[in-house]
């Protein structure tokens, strides 16, 4: 029934766009339904015509009537990364792909591919107001979603945290919205024009947001978020500097002609340089009631994943050994997740051998990945779990060897609690030595679960790589306080279904880097 009402709107929208044509000259020209811009090489960029009209923009509290008075073109998919390079000559994703959206890319970065887009066509092309935004995901709908309330049927329009395994896909693959809009709900974040503030009270007509602000608007959720965080009203933020994996966007068109059409670009400011600052080399969250965690950065490299055939204890899950390039730095816990981190996030503590600076145990890949939820909603960072490959680039540090500090089984005992030294009971957090980049209990204490689900290697050199893109069980790594020396080692694998407990089972977190701000 939605969709009837949707197409009757549009239908009417059409009608009245015609006389938006050439006012006052008397001839009627209706406004084609699609808009296409040829980027050269065989890109395009498809845009679908938004009829004007009104809805009811937000939910509960802040719920009130928008006017859109004009209609307008916006792009039928997230821009994605052939359509970006095309315009700007660059590539900045993380997870590279010519039809997956671009990511990691800020508003700044986004408001300057509009700039050179308009350039280029001639056209007004810009970031959708966060109404407009709004008003095309809805495409007629007063839903939680635009198909309706149901989180069961996000999966048949969105890649979310449900079905994403939790990585990012090509643009278009879900069904579209009732006016065939693609992923407007997850995949990825898509930033809005607006400054972010609270609504207006009462019934507005074209709302650009704010005058001025701090945070930009980002829409729609990604691949990262939970179904709540996917609604079709729920608003997100981020400084317009923050380049994160989960931010990519779409563009809009203004109609020809249409009085109100250049303002939304005239409102936006240049871009601000992007600063070439340093990125700290630590970091420091802050998890509320005076408990906090300590993160390092570990740099971009490249390293030997898994074991050579000669090492000791060596399994062949362990292999190929192969070489994976990490693009990206990266912030990761300096030890397991605490207990009282868990409980500061979580409310809970499920743990076996109690203890606020002991490591959590007893916590599923599940609740690990909701702890990283939470958190991140929390810092407003991406907070996750670590890739395999990134954990053992981490536990290695520099190392090629089967510890982190060397061969030699005898000097386990000064960097890990293991069978032979751990009185059958994890310990506290970082009483041991840390490896070369200051990261504690990386061999032993509590296993740690990683984004990863298990699976086998590939055969030959990669870069970032994320694991299986499905399976039945997640990756443990590191060995805990009951493992012996063998089952430690830096390549050493292991593997549990996502909803399974052990009382040597934690984990510890990484934070994405963004560029830092102004
Ligand atoms: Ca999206
Ligand atoms: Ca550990």
């Amino acid at each position: 029934m939605a969709t009837r009402q949707a197409w009757a709107g549009w239908a009417a929208a059409v009608a009245a766009a015609v006389l938006l044509g050439a006012p006052g000259c008397g001839a009627k020209r209706e406004l084609p339904k699609e808009l296409k811009i040829d980027l050269g090489d065989g890109v395009t960029v498809k845009l679908a015509l938004i009829p004007a009209g009104k809805f009811m923009m937000g939910e509960e509290k802040n719920q009130h009537e928008v006017a859109i008075s004009k209609p307008f073109y916006m792009g039928v998919m997230e821009v994605t990364q052939a359509q970006y390079e095309a315009v700007m000559g660059t590539n900045p994703s993380n997870f590279k792909g010519a039809t997956n959206p671009v990511e990691s890319v800020s508003w700044n970065d986004a408001a300057d591919f509009c700039r050179k887009l308009s350039e280029k066509t001639g056209k007004t092309v810009r970031l959708p107001a966060e109404a407009e935004w709004e008003y095309a995901c809805r495409a007629g709908s007063k839903t939680k979603f635009c198909f309706g309330d149901a989180d069961e049927g996000l999966g048949d329009y969105a890649w979310y945290r449900a079905d994403s395994g939790t990585t990012f896909h090509p643009v278009g693959q879900k069904k579209p919205n009732a006016w065939g809009l693609f992923d407007m709900h997850g995949n990825v974040w898509e930033w809005c024009a607006d400054w972010y503030g609270d609504y207006p009270k009462g019934a507005v007509t074209d709302p650009q947001g704010p005058a001025s602000g701090g945070q930009r608007v980002l829409r729609g959720g990604s691949w990262f978020n939970y179904a709540g965080d996917c609604r079709a009203a729920y608003r997100n933020w981020n400084g317009p500097w923050n380049r994160t994996e989960i931010l990519g966007f779409r563009v809009v068109v203004s109609v020809p002609g249409s009085p109100a059409a250049a303002a939304p670009v005239a409102a936006q400011p240049a871009p601000a340089p992007i600063q070439k600052a340093e990125v700290p080399a630590a970091k420091e969250l802050d998890l509320g009631g005076g408990v906090t965690m300590k993160l390092a950065l570990i740099p971009a490299g490249k390293f030997m994943m898994g074991s050579p055939d000669s090492e000791k204890g060596r399994r062949d899950t362990e292999g190929p050994q192969h070489e994976v390039t990490i693009s990206k730095p990266f912030y990761m816990g300096v030890t397991e997740v605490t207990q009282a981190q868990y409980e500061a996030v979580m409310g809970t503590n499920p743990s076996g051998f109690k203890g606020a600076t002991n490591p959590v145990d007893t916590v599923s890949w599940n609740e690990a990945a909701e702890f990283c939820k939470k958190l991140s909603e929390k810092t407003r960072q991406t907070v996750r779990l670590p890739t395999e490959a990134e954990w053992e680039y981490a536990c290695r540090a520099g190392s090629k060897t089967t510890f982190c500090f060397g061969d030699a089984e005898e000097r386990l005992g000064d960097y890990a609690w293991y069978s032979a030294n751990s009185g059958n009971m994890m310990h506290p957090v970082g009483q041991k030595k840390p490896n070369a980049w200051g990261f504690f209990d990386m061999h032993g204490n509590v296993w740690e679960w990683c984004a990863d689900w298990y699976g086998r290697y590939p055969e030959g050199a990669v870069t970032d790589p994320q694991g299986p893109a499905s399976g039945t069980s997640r990756v443990l790594r590191g060995g805990g306080w009951s493992n012996t020396p063998n089952i430690c080692r830096a390549a050493g694998r292991d593997d549990g279904p996502p909803g399974t407990r052990g009382n040597d089972c934690g984990f510890r977190v990484v934070v994405s880097v963004s560029a830092p701000g102004p």
